[in-house]
């Protein structure tokens, strides 16, 4: 993939041509944003835009966030949940509005953040020629049990071509505008609409992929994040998320023709 980014001063401070907008989607989140909001702001890529998309937050999430210095809040354009999905969707026409050329979502219940995150999601895509780059990290032996039970075994039978990707539900996303709004755009064109709750991030994955887009998952090191304490005495409290993200894989098998051949897998 071509690219004009013209690197002024590639240690010290990266400033690039290329305008960066950071996207937080946040649910009550007022515990961590403006930690989160102050760390995005370290980032030696000095995102011009960073953007809130709030889902309706009752804990004071909005304000917490303009005081940290978001430079736009919005709340997400459904009051319907889990709405990860469609809050993406409205930040990325909130990141073209801000005329960003790169967009970097990142989840707001992080609680150790840092500029540093930023910049190795966002420097594979300004210098590197990739058009998507991905988090992983090291996570509790108890978190993440979507990932492990659904997202990647499923991903390793009806895609095995992904089966390399530790972080399928990754939060923490960057990749050039172009890509994200031709992603995004794929609802106009065919029946490939992307869901709008918990299975948005496999669904970007997936497509992605199949577009041809040259994706690179980066580590970014430990995540410590508030929405493990909701379930990690009770891993039945992520049901909804098991749901919506197996079906997303189903319908993108069944999109993809990947049971065509149904009878010659061997688990
Ligand atoms: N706007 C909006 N944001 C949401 C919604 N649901 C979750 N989020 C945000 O999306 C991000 C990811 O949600 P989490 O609850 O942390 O889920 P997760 O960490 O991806 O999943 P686990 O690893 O299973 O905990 C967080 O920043 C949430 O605040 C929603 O319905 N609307
Ligand atoms: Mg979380």
């Amino acid at each position: 993939m071509e690219t004009t980014t013209t690197v002024k001063n590639a240690k010290a401070d990266r400033a690039v041509d290329d305008k960066v907008s950071v996207i937080f989607c946040t649910k009550n989140s007022a515990d961590t944003i403006q930690n989160a909001i102050e760390a995005v702001k370290e980032s030696s890529y000095h995102p011009e835009a960073i953007i809130v998309v709030d889902g309706f937050s009752n804990d004071g999430t909005a304000d917490a966030a303009k005081q940290a210095g978001a430079t736009s809040v919005i709340t997400q354009p459904e009051k319907k949940f889990p709405g990860k999905g469609i809050a993406m969707k409205a930040g990325i026409e909130e990141a073209k509005k801000a005329g960003a050329d790169i967009a970097l979502f990142l989840d707001s219940d992080i609680k150790n953040l840092s500029g540093e995150w930023v910049d190795t999601l966002v420097e594979p895509v300004v210098q590197s020629g990739y058009d998507m780059t991905r988090g992983f990290y090291e996570r509790q032996p108890r978190d993440a049990a979507v990932t492990k039970l659904i997202a990647r075994p499923m991903l390793s039978v009806f895609f095995p071509e992904l089966s390399h990707f530790e972080q399928p539900l990754s939060g923490e996303v960057c990749a050039r505008m172009q890509a994200w709004q031709d992603l995004v755009n794929m609802e106009k064109e065919n029946s490939a609409k992307p869901p709008d709750g918990w299975g948005i991030d496999v669904w970007f994955l997936i497509e992605a992929a199949m577009s041809g887009h040259k994706i690179k998952e980066v580590f970014l090191g430990r995540k410590e994040h508030t929405s493990f304490d909701g379930y990690r005495e009770d891993i039945g409290k992520l049901h909804k998320m098991s749901e919506q993200v197996l079906f997303t894989i189903l319908h993108e098998a069944v999109k993809h023709k990947r049971f065509e051949h149904y009878d010659k897998i061997s688990l």
